[in-house]
């Protein structure tokens, strides 16, 4: 049963969210992605956010850009928590993304991430964190994860100064 929906307004963010995609398949976790607009297929992003719960989803990872949408209004639609992810932008490089996604009113949460592939990618592993509070297998191998990513950096040595 797929667990995680990877949403996004465009094909054109399909390069910052396929690293949210990377780590759930990295995972193991059954997801989907999908382009749906906020402002071009509203229809579709209702009906979206209307069947996620039902079709057992547990997080929505939503990306997009500029007047990004998106995220705030699938978490108006639905209970299941939405991660959002701002997209680049051509002229605001992305800022106008996350002051959208991130200024929720009070009362709708969305879980907002970093501009970007660092956002998409961690909102991949914040997903994975939720769903691994009832998952034993994947809580190991998240730490799994974790230690590798320690060994990696205790491993980094610098150049010398001549
Ligand atoms: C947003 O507009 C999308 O999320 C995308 O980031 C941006 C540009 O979309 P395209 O013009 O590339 O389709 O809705």
């Amino acid at each position: 049963m797929i667990e995680v929906g990877i949403v996004m307004g465009s094909n054109s963010d399909w390069e910052v969210m396929q690293n949210a995609a990377r780590v759930l398949k990295d995972f193991g976790i059954a997801f989907e992605t999908r382009v749906v607009s906020a402002h071009r297929t509203p229809d579709l992003l209702f009906q979206y956010a209307e069947e996620a719960e039902a079709r057992g989803l547990k997080a929505i990872i939503a990306g997009a850009g500029g007047a990004a949408h998106l995220p705030g209004m699938l978490a108006a639609k639905t209970h299941v928590p939405v991660l959002g992810v701002p997209v680049p932008s051509k002229y605001l490089r992305g800022e106008d993304s996350l002051l959208s996604i991130v200024q929720m009113p009070k009362g709708i949460p969305v879980a907002t991430f970093a501009i970007g592939e660092a956002g998409a990618a961690n909102a991949g592993l914040f997903a994975i964190a939720m769903l691994a509070g009832n998952n034993p297998e994947l809580a190991t191998k998240l730490k799994a994860f974790r230690k590798q990513q320690e060994a990696t950096v205790l491993a980094m040595t610098l150049p010398e100064v001549n």
